[in-house]
Protein backbone atom coordinates (compact mmCIF):
# COMPACT_ATOMS: atom_id res chain seq x y z
CA UNK A 1 0.00 0.00 0.00
CA UNK A 2 0.97 3.36 -0.73
CA UNK A 3 1.76 6.25 2.16
CA UNK A 4 -1.15 8.28 3.36
CA UNK A 5 0.13 11.13 1.20
CA UNK A 6 1.33 8.98 -1.80
CA UNK A 7 -2.15 7.52 -2.34
CA UNK A 8 -4.32 8.81 -5.46
CA UNK A 9 -7.32 9.16 -2.75
CA UNK A 10 -4.79 12.24 -1.09
CA UNK A 11 -3.30 13.87 -4.04
CA UNK A 12 -7.17 14.00 -5.45
CA UNK A 13 -8.17 15.84 -2.05
CA UNK A 14 -5.34 17.53 -2.60
CA UNK A 15 -6.09 18.55 -6.05
CA UNK A 16 -9.94 19.43 -4.58
CA UNK A 17 -8.65 21.59 -2.27
CA UNK A 18 -6.73 23.42 -4.37
CA UNK A 19 -9.64 24.49 -5.85
CA UNK A 20 -12.32 25.10 -3.19
CA UNK A 21 -10.20 26.75 -0.47
CA UNK A 22 -11.20 30.00 -1.79
CA UNK A 23 -14.94 29.06 -2.10
CA UNK A 24 -17.15 30.72 0.69
CA UNK A 25 -19.35 28.95 2.44
CA UNK A 26 -21.82 31.74 1.80
CA UNK A 27 -21.29 30.63 -1.94
CA UNK A 28 -22.08 26.86 -0.96
CA UNK A 29 -25.21 27.79 0.22
CA UNK A 30 -26.54 30.41 -1.86
CA UNK A 31 -25.84 27.74 -4.78
CA UNK A 32 -28.00 24.51 -2.94
CA UNK A 33 -30.76 25.73 -0.98
CA UNK A 34 -30.76 21.61 0.02
CA UNK A 35 -27.90 22.29 1.30
CA UNK A 36 -28.70 21.63 5.54
CA UNK A 37 -30.90 18.35 3.92
CA UNK A 38 -28.14 16.76 2.25
CA UNK A 39 -25.44 17.50 5.03
CA UNK A 40 -27.26 16.80 8.32
CA UNK A 41 -27.87 13.23 9.88
CA UNK A 42 -30.70 12.40 12.98
CA UNK A 43 -30.14 9.82 15.62
CA UNK A 44 -32.68 9.00 17.70
CA UNK A 45 -32.73 12.24 19.79
CA UNK A 46 -29.64 13.42 18.02
CA UNK A 47 -29.40 16.13 15.10
CA UNK A 48 -25.79 16.24 13.42
CA UNK A 49 -25.59 19.44 11.33
CA UNK A 50 -22.68 19.21 9.28
CA UNK A 51 -23.65 21.58 6.71
CA UNK A 52 -21.59 24.60 7.65
CA UNK A 53 -18.55 22.82 6.43
CA UNK A 54 -16.21 24.05 3.67
CA UNK A 55 -17.57 20.82 1.81
CA UNK A 56 -19.05 20.21 -1.29
CA UNK A 57 -20.22 17.06 -3.17
CA UNK A 58 -17.13 16.15 -4.30
CA UNK A 59 -14.98 16.59 -1.45
CA UNK A 60 -17.76 14.67 0.90
CA UNK A 61 -16.84 11.54 -1.94
CA UNK A 62 -13.70 11.95 -2.19
CA UNK A 63 -12.90 11.92 2.10
CA UNK A 64 -15.33 8.78 1.85
CA UNK A 65 -12.83 7.20 -0.92
CA UNK A 66 -10.20 8.02 1.38
CA UNK A 67 -12.02 6.29 3.93
CA UNK A 68 -12.37 3.67 1.89
CA UNK A 69 -8.66 3.18 0.59
CA UNK A 70 -7.71 2.94 4.59
CA UNK A 71 -9.39 0.03 5.01
CA UNK A 72 -11.76 1.53 7.40
CA UNK A 73 -14.41 -0.85 7.73
CA UNK A 74 -11.95 -4.06 8.27
CA UNK A 75 -10.23 -1.59 11.47
CA UNK A 76 -13.70 -1.42 12.85
CA UNK A 77 -14.22 -4.83 12.33
CA UNK A 78 -11.02 -5.98 14.28
CA UNK A 79 -11.25 -3.25 17.57
CA UNK A 80 -15.13 -4.26 17.98
CA UNK A 81 -13.82 -8.25 17.28
CA UNK A 82 -10.75 -8.15 20.30
CA UNK A 83 -7.85 -8.13 17.65
CA UNK A 84 -4.60 -6.33 19.63
CA UNK A 85 -4.77 -3.44 17.52
CA UNK A 86 -2.95 -1.51 20.45
CA UNK A 87 0.09 -3.37 18.98
CA UNK A 88 2.80 -1.57 21.58
CA UNK A 89 0.91 -2.81 24.53
CA UNK A 90 -0.03 -5.96 22.59
CA UNK A 91 -3.65 -5.72 23.77
CA UNK A 92 -6.92 -5.34 22.35
CA UNK A 93 -9.11 -2.60 22.86
CA UNK A 94 -12.44 -3.68 23.59
CA UNK A 95 -14.25 -0.64 25.43
CA UNK A 96 -17.10 -1.41 22.92
CA UNK A 97 -17.48 -4.97 24.88
CA UNK A 98 -18.18 -3.14 27.98
CA UNK A 99 -21.59 -1.59 26.84
CA UNK A 100 -22.27 -4.54 24.80
CA UNK A 101 -25.96 -5.08 25.12
CA UNK A 102 -27.27 -7.40 22.71
CA UNK A 103 -26.74 -11.20 23.15
CA UNK A 104 -23.59 -11.56 21.54
CA UNK A 105 -20.36 -12.62 22.79
CA UNK A 106 -17.24 -10.90 22.76
CA UNK A 107 -14.74 -13.83 22.83
CA UNK A 108 -11.16 -12.94 23.63
CA UNK A 109 -8.00 -16.03 23.54
CA UNK A 110 -11.34 -18.32 23.42
CA UNK A 111 -13.27 -17.05 26.46
CA UNK A 112 -16.67 -14.84 26.39
CA UNK A 113 -15.42 -11.70 28.16
CA UNK A 114 -19.27 -10.93 28.36
CA UNK A 115 -19.28 -12.86 31.04
CA UNK A 116 -16.72 -11.48 33.30
CA UNK A 117 -18.40 -7.69 32.21
CA UNK A 118 -21.81 -9.25 33.31
CA UNK A 119 -20.75 -10.36 36.63
CA UNK A 120 -19.13 -7.41 37.53
CA UNK A 121 -22.36 -5.37 36.33
CA UNK A 122 -23.82 -7.44 38.29
CA UNK A 123 -21.76 -6.74 41.48
CA UNK A 124 -22.04 -2.85 41.09
CA UNK A 125 -25.75 -3.08 40.73
CA UNK A 126 -26.28 -4.53 44.05
CA UNK A 127 -23.52 -2.93 45.82
CA UNK A 128 -25.45 0.67 44.47
CA UNK A 129 -28.54 -0.56 45.36
CA UNK A 130 -27.13 -1.20 48.67
CA UNK A 131 -25.73 1.70 49.12
CA UNK A 132 -28.66 4.19 47.81
CA UNK A 133 -31.15 1.81 50.57
CA UNK A 134 -28.95 2.51 53.42
CA UNK A 135 -28.19 -1.39 53.83
CA UNK A 136 -24.92 -0.68 53.43
CA UNK A 137 -23.66 1.68 56.81
CA UNK A 138 -20.75 3.16 57.17
CA UNK A 139 -18.77 1.73 60.83
CA UNK A 140 -21.26 3.66 63.05
CA UNK A 141 -24.10 2.11 61.47
CA UNK A 142 -24.70 5.44 59.93
CA UNK A 143 -25.61 5.45 55.58
CA UNK A 144 -23.30 7.00 53.18
CA UNK A 145 -23.92 10.58 51.63
CA UNK A 146 -20.72 11.20 50.34
CA UNK A 147 -18.97 9.42 47.38
CA UNK A 148 -15.23 10.54 46.99
CA UNK A 149 -13.46 9.49 43.31
CA UNK A 150 -9.87 9.43 43.98
CA UNK A 151 -8.59 8.72 40.32
CA UNK A 152 -6.33 10.85 37.74
CA UNK A 153 -6.45 10.92 33.90
CA UNK A 154 -8.74 8.12 32.44
CA UNK A 155 -9.75 6.99 36.27
CA UNK A 156 -11.16 10.61 36.61
CA UNK A 157 -12.13 12.97 33.49
CA UNK A 158 -14.67 10.70 32.08
CA UNK A 159 -16.73 9.92 35.48
CA UNK A 160 -16.06 13.76 36.72
CA UNK A 161 -17.62 15.09 33.38
CA UNK A 162 -20.75 12.70 33.42
CA UNK A 163 -21.07 13.35 37.04
CA UNK A 164 -21.45 17.12 35.96
CA UNK A 165 -23.20 16.36 33.05
CA UNK A 166 -25.86 14.16 35.19
CA UNK A 167 -26.48 16.60 37.79
CA UNK A 168 -30.15 16.67 37.87
CA UNK A 169 -30.39 12.74 37.60
CA UNK A 170 -28.42 12.77 40.69
CA UNK A 171 -29.99 10.40 43.71
CA UNK A 172 -31.16 12.36 46.02
CA UNK A 173 -28.72 12.16 49.38
CA UNK A 174 -25.67 11.51 47.61
CA UNK A 175 -23.46 13.96 46.70
CA UNK A 176 -20.11 13.48 45.00
CA UNK A 177 -16.52 14.37 44.90
CA UNK A 178 -13.31 13.49 42.57
CA UNK A 179 -9.98 14.06 43.95
CA UNK A 180 -7.38 13.58 40.97
CA UNK A 181 -4.48 16.39 41.74
CA UNK A 182 -1.55 15.51 43.84
CA UNK A 183 -1.50 19.34 44.75
CA UNK A 184 -2.46 18.80 48.52
CA UNK A 185 -4.88 21.28 48.08
CA UNK A 186 -7.32 19.18 46.30
CA UNK A 187 -7.89 16.41 48.85
CA UNK A 188 -7.42 19.07 51.63
CA UNK A 189 -10.57 20.96 50.15
CA UNK A 190 -12.59 18.23 49.86
CA UNK A 191 -12.10 15.89 52.85
CA UNK A 192 -12.94 19.47 54.96
CA UNK A 193 -16.51 18.64 53.74
CA UNK A 194 -17.00 14.95 54.32
CA UNK A 195 -18.01 12.90 58.05
CA UNK A 196 -15.36 10.06 57.64
CA UNK A 197 -18.74 8.34 59.05
CA UNK A 198 -20.96 8.41 56.06
CA UNK A 199 -17.75 8.84 53.06
CA UNK A 200 -17.24 5.90 50.75
CA UNK A 201 -13.87 6.85 49.20
CA UNK A 202 -13.47 4.71 45.92
CA UNK A 203 -9.83 4.67 44.66
CA UNK A 204 -10.05 4.43 41.57
CA UNK A 205 -6.88 2.94 39.28
CA UNK A 206 -6.08 0.54 36.56
CA UNK A 207 -2.76 0.13 37.84
CA UNK A 208 -3.18 0.69 41.80
CA UNK A 209 0.44 2.12 41.13
CA UNK A 210 -0.29 5.51 39.81
CA UNK A 211 1.96 7.81 42.31
CA UNK A 212 -0.99 10.49 42.41
CA UNK A 213 -3.48 8.47 42.93
CA UNK A 214 -2.01 6.16 45.78
CA UNK A 215 -0.59 9.25 47.29
CA UNK A 216 -4.14 10.73 47.68
CA UNK A 217 -5.58 7.57 48.64
CA UNK A 218 -2.95 6.67 51.30
CA UNK A 219 -4.02 10.46 52.89
CA UNK A 220 -7.46 9.68 52.53
CA UNK A 221 -6.97 6.42 54.88
CA UNK A 222 -4.62 8.29 57.22
CA UNK A 223 -7.24 11.14 57.64
CA UNK A 224 -9.78 8.50 57.91
CA UNK A 225 -8.06 6.40 60.40
CA UNK A 226 -7.25 9.35 62.24
CA UNK A 227 -10.58 10.14 63.28
CA UNK A 228 -12.27 9.05 66.68
CA UNK A 229 -11.83 5.68 67.29
CA UNK A 230 -11.25 4.47 63.67
CA UNK A 231 -9.67 0.69 63.47
CA UNK A 232 -8.06 -0.46 60.65
CA UNK A 233 -11.17 -2.97 60.21
CA UNK A 234 -13.18 -0.09 59.30
CA UNK A 235 -11.61 0.86 56.08
CA UNK A 236 -13.66 -2.36 54.67
CA UNK A 237 -16.74 -0.19 54.86
CA UNK A 238 -15.27 3.15 53.60
CA UNK A 239 -13.12 2.09 50.98
CA UNK A 240 -13.63 0.87 47.51
CA UNK A 241 -10.89 -0.26 44.66
CA UNK A 242 -11.72 0.52 40.94
CA UNK A 243 -8.85 -1.91 39.68
CA UNK A 244 -7.31 -4.65 37.60
CA UNK A 245 -4.76 -5.12 39.87
CA UNK A 246 -5.85 -7.64 42.80
CA UNK A 247 -2.77 -8.07 44.83
CA UNK A 248 -1.79 -4.06 45.04
CA UNK A 249 -5.25 -3.59 46.24
CA UNK A 250 -4.94 -5.94 49.12
CA UNK A 251 -1.47 -4.52 49.67
CA UNK A 252 -3.17 -1.11 50.34
CA UNK A 253 -5.65 -2.96 52.68
CA UNK A 254 -8.71 -3.11 50.61
CA UNK A 255 -10.00 -6.69 50.85
CA UNK A 256 -10.69 -7.97 47.33
CA UNK A 257 -14.34 -8.47 48.23
CA UNK A 258 -14.15 -4.94 47.56
CA UNK A 259 -12.86 -4.71 44.88
CA UNK A 260 -14.65 -4.33 41.32
CA UNK A 261 -12.30 -5.24 38.50
CA UNK A 262 -11.53 -4.47 34.61
CA UNK A 263 -9.11 -5.59 32.53
CA UNK A 264 -6.09 -5.25 30.73
CA UNK A 265 -8.01 -4.53 27.37
CA UNK A 266 -9.80 -1.16 28.82
CA UNK A 267 -7.70 2.03 28.14
CA UNK A 268 -7.94 4.38 30.45
CA UNK A 269 -9.52 6.56 28.70
CA UNK A 270 -11.79 4.66 27.66
CA UNK A 271 -12.77 3.20 31.02
CA UNK A 272 -15.71 5.16 32.30
CA UNK A 273 -17.59 2.30 30.68
CA UNK A 274 -16.47 -0.11 33.34
CA UNK A 275 -16.21 -0.82 37.08
CA UNK A 276 -14.42 3.28 37.19
CA UNK A 277 -17.59 4.14 36.27
CA UNK A 278 -19.19 2.93 39.98
CA UNK A 279 -19.30 6.82 41.04
CA UNK A 280 -21.28 7.66 38.06
CA UNK A 281 -23.63 4.50 39.40
CA UNK A 282 -23.58 5.61 42.75
CA UNK A 283 -24.14 9.25 42.07
CA UNK A 284 -26.88 8.36 39.33
CA UNK A 285 -28.18 5.58 40.22
CA UNK A 286 -27.42 2.29 38.49
CA UNK A 287 -31.18 2.59 36.28
CA UNK A 288 -29.09 5.80 34.35
CA UNK A 289 -25.99 3.90 34.24
CA UNK A 290 -27.65 1.26 32.30
CA UNK A 291 -28.64 4.05 30.29
CA UNK A 292 -25.83 5.59 29.56
CA UNK A 293 -24.56 2.18 28.39
CA UNK A 294 -27.29 1.83 26.28
CA UNK A 295 -26.49 5.28 24.93
CA UNK A 296 -23.22 4.47 23.50
CA UNK A 297 -24.22 0.94 22.04
CA UNK A 298 -26.68 2.31 20.15
CA UNK A 299 -23.61 5.04 18.96
CA UNK A 300 -21.52 1.95 18.60
CA UNK A 301 -24.26 -0.18 15.91
CA UNK A 302 -24.33 3.33 14.08
CA UNK A 303 -20.82 3.01 13.48
CA UNK A 304 -20.22 -0.39 12.35
CA UNK A 305 -23.45 -0.74 10.54
CA UNK A 306 -23.89 3.03 9.03
CA UNK A 307 -22.59 3.68 5.25
CA UNK A 308 -19.82 6.14 5.22
CA UNK A 309 -22.19 8.93 3.77
CA UNK A 310 -24.32 8.31 7.23
CA UNK A 311 -22.19 7.47 9.73
CA UNK A 312 -21.60 10.57 12.40
CA UNK A 313 -18.49 9.52 13.69
CA UNK A 314 -16.71 8.74 9.98
CA UNK A 315 -17.84 11.97 8.92
CA UNK A 316 -16.79 13.54 11.69
CA UNK A 317 -13.47 11.96 11.45
CA UNK A 318 -13.12 13.11 7.82
CA UNK A 319 -13.86 16.33 8.04
CA UNK A 320 -11.12 16.71 11.04
CA UNK A 321 -8.78 15.45 8.59
CA UNK A 322 -9.84 17.64 5.73
CA UNK A 323 -9.06 20.38 8.29
CA UNK A 324 -6.04 19.47 9.58
CA UNK A 325 -4.30 18.01 6.41
CA UNK A 326 -5.74 20.33 3.98
CA UNK A 327 -6.68 23.42 5.74
CA UNK A 328 -3.43 23.19 8.16
CA UNK A 329 -5.70 23.68 10.78
CA UNK A 330 -4.04 23.51 14.12
CA UNK A 331 -6.52 23.31 16.67
CA UNK A 332 -10.11 22.38 17.11
CA UNK A 333 -13.10 24.58 19.53
CA UNK A 334 -15.60 22.32 21.23
CA UNK A 335 -18.62 24.41 22.66
CA UNK A 336 -21.14 23.15 25.15
CA UNK A 337 -24.03 25.47 25.58
CA UNK A 338 -24.59 24.12 28.90
CA UNK A 339 -23.00 24.66 31.62
CA UNK A 340 -23.17 21.62 32.77
CA UNK A 341 -21.25 20.32 30.08
CA UNK A 342 -18.39 22.53 31.12
CA UNK A 343 -16.06 19.51 31.67
CA UNK A 344 -16.99 18.17 28.23
CA UNK A 345 -14.07 19.63 26.14
CA UNK A 346 -11.68 18.76 29.00
CA UNK A 347 -12.46 15.21 28.23
CA UNK A 348 -12.55 15.08 24.97
CA UNK A 349 -8.43 16.77 25.76
CA UNK A 350 -7.73 13.74 26.85
CA UNK A 351 -9.29 11.20 24.23
CA UNK A 352 -8.47 13.42 21.62
CA UNK A 353 -5.03 14.49 22.49
CA UNK A 354 -3.51 11.36 24.29
CA UNK A 355 -4.93 9.36 21.66
CA UNK A 356 -4.06 10.79 18.41
CA UNK A 357 -1.48 13.37 19.76
CA UNK A 358 1.25 10.82 17.87
CA UNK A 359 4.47 11.54 15.37
CA UNK A 360 5.13 7.66 14.27
CA UNK A 361 2.64 5.23 12.35
CA UNK A 362 2.24 1.70 13.65
CA UNK A 363 5.58 0.51 12.87
CA UNK A 364 7.54 3.33 14.48
CA UNK A 365 8.03 5.44 11.46
CA UNK A 366 7.85 9.29 11.08
CA UNK A 367 4.66 10.54 9.85
CA UNK A 368 4.79 12.58 6.69
CA UNK A 369 1.52 14.55 7.98
CA UNK A 370 -0.03 16.44 10.80
CA UNK A 371 -2.21 13.96 12.96
CA UNK A 372 -4.30 15.28 16.12
CA UNK A 373 -5.22 18.95 16.71
CA UNK A 374 -4.90 20.72 19.76
CA UNK A 375 -8.55 20.42 21.59
CA UNK A 376 -9.83 22.87 23.31
CA UNK A 377 -13.12 24.63 24.76
CA UNK A 378 -15.48 26.24 27.32
CA UNK A 379 -19.65 26.77 27.58
CA UNK A 380 -20.76 29.00 25.64
CA UNK A 381 -22.13 31.77 25.66
CA UNK A 382 -18.18 32.71 28.11
CA UNK A 383 -16.51 31.66 25.52
CA UNK A 384 -18.40 34.19 23.00
CA UNK A 385 -17.04 36.75 25.76
CA UNK A 386 -13.64 35.82 25.66
CA UNK A 387 -11.67 33.73 22.55
CA UNK A 388 -14.62 34.07 19.83
CA UNK A 389 -13.04 37.00 18.44
CA UNK A 390 -9.49 35.61 17.26
CA UNK A 391 -11.94 32.60 16.11
CA UNK A 392 -13.63 35.14 13.78
CA UNK A 393 -11.00 37.44 12.99
CA UNK A 394 -8.01 36.06 14.16
CA UNK A 395 -5.38 34.32 11.47
CA UNK A 396 -5.95 31.05 11.88
CA UNK A 397 -8.88 28.63 10.65
CA UNK A 398 -10.76 26.94 14.17
CA UNK A 399 -12.92 24.48 12.95
CA UNK A 400 -15.47 24.88 15.78
CA UNK A 401 -18.40 21.83 17.33
CA UNK A 402 -21.28 23.28 18.88
CA UNK A 403 -23.04 21.07 21.30
CA UNK A 404 -26.64 21.83 23.42
CA UNK A 405 -29.45 19.95 24.59
CA UNK A 406 -32.52 21.46 23.29
CA UNK A 407 -34.24 20.79 26.85
CA UNK A 408 -32.72 20.71 30.21
CA UNK A 409 -33.91 20.22 33.93
CA UNK A 410 -32.44 23.69 34.86
CA UNK A 411 -33.30 27.25 34.55
CA UNK A 412 -36.82 28.46 32.23
CA UNK A 413 -37.76 28.83 28.73
CA UNK A 414 -36.88 32.59 28.43
CA UNK A 415 -33.20 31.71 29.47
CA UNK A 416 -33.28 28.35 27.03
CA UNK A 417 -34.38 30.52 24.27
CA UNK A 418 -31.60 33.17 24.52
CA UNK A 419 -28.66 30.32 24.77
CA UNK A 420 -29.80 28.86 22.06
CA UNK A 421 -29.98 31.96 20.13
CA UNK A 422 -26.37 32.71 20.66
CA UNK A 423 -25.40 29.25 19.56
CA UNK A 424 -27.43 29.36 16.43
CA UNK A 425 -25.98 33.12 15.73
CA UNK A 426 -22.23 32.31 16.18
CA UNK A 427 -22.29 29.33 13.74
CA UNK A 428 -24.14 31.74 10.96
CA UNK A 429 -21.88 34.26 12.33
CA UNK A 430 -18.74 32.45 11.46
CA UNK A 431 -20.08 30.94 8.79
CA UNK A 432 -21.44 34.13 6.79
CA UNK A 433 -19.30 36.88 8.53
CA UNK A 434 -19.84 40.27 7.52
CA UNK A 435 -18.46 42.03 4.20
CA UNK A 436 -17.04 45.35 3.30
CA UNK A 437 -19.74 46.55 1.47
CA UNK A 438 -22.12 45.48 4.45
CA UNK A 439 -20.14 47.17 7.17
CA UNK A 440 -19.79 50.26 4.94
CA UNK A 441 -23.86 50.11 4.58
CA UNK A 442 -24.12 49.91 8.02
CA UNK A 443 -22.00 52.52 9.09
CA UNK A 444 -23.22 54.94 6.70
CA UNK A 445 -26.65 54.19 8.23
CA UNK A 446 -25.25 55.17 11.92
CA UNK A 447 -24.43 58.48 10.08
CA UNK A 448 -20.88 57.91 10.50
CA UNK A 449 -18.43 60.18 8.04
CA UNK A 450 -17.05 58.22 5.32
CA UNK A 451 -13.52 59.56 6.11
CA UNK A 452 -14.64 58.10 9.91
CA UNK A 453 -15.75 54.89 7.74
CA UNK A 454 -12.28 54.70 5.60
CA UNK A 455 -10.45 54.54 9.25
CA UNK A 456 -12.67 51.96 10.78
CA UNK A 457 -13.91 49.42 8.15
CA UNK A 458 -10.95 47.43 8.34
CA UNK A 459 -11.57 46.18 12.11
CA UNK A 460 -15.54 45.77 11.25
CA UNK A 461 -15.16 43.35 8.58
CA UNK A 462 -15.81 39.71 9.75
CA UNK A 463 -14.21 37.48 6.47
CA UNK A 464 -16.81 34.32 8.05
CA UNK A 465 -16.03 31.18 5.97
CA UNK A 466 -15.34 29.03 9.04
CA UNK A 467 -16.69 26.01 9.34
CA UNK A 468 -18.83 24.47 12.52
CA UNK A 469 -20.35 21.43 13.14
CA UNK A 470 -23.48 21.63 15.36
CA UNK A 471 -25.07 18.64 17.60
CA UNK A 472 -28.19 19.33 19.04
CA UNK A 473 -29.77 16.70 21.89
CA UNK A 474 -33.12 16.76 22.19
CA UNK A 475 -32.63 16.55 26.25
CA UNK A 476 -29.44 15.94 27.64
CA UNK A 477 -29.78 12.57 29.54
CA UNK A 478 -27.68 10.04 30.64
CA UNK A 479 -28.71 7.80 27.16
CA UNK A 480 -27.94 10.80 24.73
CA UNK A 481 -24.10 11.88 26.67
CA UNK A 482 -23.88 7.92 26.32
CA UNK A 483 -24.09 8.16 22.27
CA UNK A 484 -22.15 11.39 22.54
CA UNK A 485 -19.24 10.41 23.74
CA UNK A 486 -19.48 7.25 22.23
CA UNK A 487 -19.84 9.18 18.83
CA UNK A 488 -16.15 11.59 19.86
CA UNK A 489 -14.28 7.81 20.78
CA UNK A 490 -15.30 7.02 17.48
CA UNK A 491 -14.13 9.58 15.69
CA UNK A 492 -11.06 9.89 17.53
CA UNK A 493 -10.70 6.33 15.99
CA UNK A 494 -11.41 6.64 12.62
CA UNK A 495 -8.76 9.47 12.47
CA UNK A 496 -6.12 6.83 14.08
CA UNK A 497 -7.14 4.43 12.04
CA UNK A 498 -7.14 6.31 8.12
CA UNK A 499 -3.44 8.92 9.45
CA UNK A 500 -2.52 4.71 11.01
CA UNK A 501 -1.12 5.54 14.14
CA UNK A 502 -1.82 3.60 17.56
CA UNK A 503 -4.78 5.64 18.94
CA UNK A 504 -4.59 3.72 22.37
CA UNK A 505 -1.12 4.04 23.58
CA UNK A 506 0.27 6.46 25.45
CA UNK A 507 3.87 6.25 26.11
CA UNK A 508 4.60 10.18 25.78
CA UNK A 509 3.48 10.71 29.03
CA UNK A 510 6.01 8.10 30.48
CA UNK A 511 9.43 10.64 30.53
CA UNK A 512 8.38 13.51 33.02
CA UNK A 513 6.87 10.46 34.95
CA UNK A 514 10.54 8.78 35.18
CA UNK A 515 12.58 12.50 35.84
CA UNK A 516 9.63 13.20 38.55
CA UNK A 517 10.86 10.17 39.89
CA UNK A 518 14.95 11.22 39.91
CA UNK A 519 14.11 14.74 41.24
CA UNK A 520 12.08 14.09 44.35
CA UNK A 521 14.93 12.84 46.54
CA UNK A 522 17.11 16.11 44.88
CA UNK A 523 14.40 18.42 46.58
CA UNK A 524 15.05 16.79 49.95
CA UNK A 525 19.26 16.35 49.88
CA UNK A 526 21.18 19.13 51.62
CA UNK A 527 23.43 19.28 48.33
CA UNK A 528 23.43 22.18 45.55
CA UNK A 529 22.03 20.02 42.54
CA UNK A 530 24.37 20.36 39.51
CA UNK A 531 23.39 17.01 37.30
CA UNK A 532 20.66 18.69 35.02
CA UNK A 533 21.03 21.40 32.89
CA UNK A 534 20.96 24.91 34.02
CA UNK A 535 17.59 26.05 33.94
CA UNK A 536 16.63 22.84 35.98
CA UNK A 537 19.13 23.31 38.50
CA UNK A 538 18.25 26.59 38.56
CA UNK A 539 14.63 25.53 39.20
CA UNK A 540 15.32 22.59 41.80
CA UNK A 541 17.84 25.00 43.74
CA UNK A 542 15.84 27.86 43.75
CA UNK A 543 12.90 25.88 45.57
CA UNK A 544 15.77 24.46 48.27
CA UNK A 545 16.92 27.74 48.75
CA UNK A 546 13.31 29.15 49.60
CA UNK A 547 11.13 26.15 50.69
CA UNK A 548 10.83 26.91 53.94
CA UNK A 549 11.00 30.59 53.94
C1 LIG B 1 -5.42 7.00 29.85
C2 LIG B 1 -4.12 6.97 30.46
C3 LIG B 1 -4.03 7.69 31.80
C4 LIG B 1 -4.47 6.84 32.99
C5 LIG B 1 -3.98 7.52 34.26
C6 LIG B 1 -4.42 6.80 35.50
O1 LIG B 1 -5.73 6.44 28.84
O2 LIG B 1 -3.67 5.69 30.52
O3 LIG B 1 -4.74 8.89 31.83
O4 LIG B 1 -5.84 6.68 32.99
O5 LIG B 1 -2.61 7.64 34.23
O6 LIG B 1 -3.92 5.51 35.50
P1 LIG B 1 -4.41 4.45 36.55
O7 LIG B 1 -5.86 4.22 36.34
O8 LIG B 1 -3.60 3.23 36.32
O9 LIG B 1 -4.17 5.06 37.91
Amino acid sequence: MFTLTESDEWGALQEHYDSISNVHLKTLFEKDKERFDKFHIKFNDILFDFSKNRLDNIAFKLLVRLAEHRKLKEKIKAMFTGEKINTTENRAVLHTALRNRSIDEVIIEGRDIMTDIKAVLKKMKKFVGDVHTGKWKGCTGMPISHIVNIGIGGSHLGPAMICEALKPYAKPGISVHFVSNIDGCDIAETLKQLNPETTLFLIASKTFTTQETMTNANTAKKWFLSTDGKKESDIALHFIALSTNTEAVKQFGINPKNMFEFWDWVGGRYSLWSAIGLSIALYIGFDNFEMLLQGAYEMDMHFRNAPYEENIPVIMALLGIWYVNFFNAKTHAVIPYYQNLRMFPEFLQQLDMESNGKRVDKFGELVEYSTGPVVWGVPGTNAQHSFFQLIHQGTQIIPVDFIAPLFTDCGNEEQRRILLSNLFAQSEALMKGKTEVEVKAELTMSGIKERDINKIIGHKIFPGNIPSNTILLKKLNPETLGSLIAMYEHKVFVQGAIWDINSFDQWGVELGKQLAKKILPELDSDNEITIHDSSTNGLINYYKENKNK
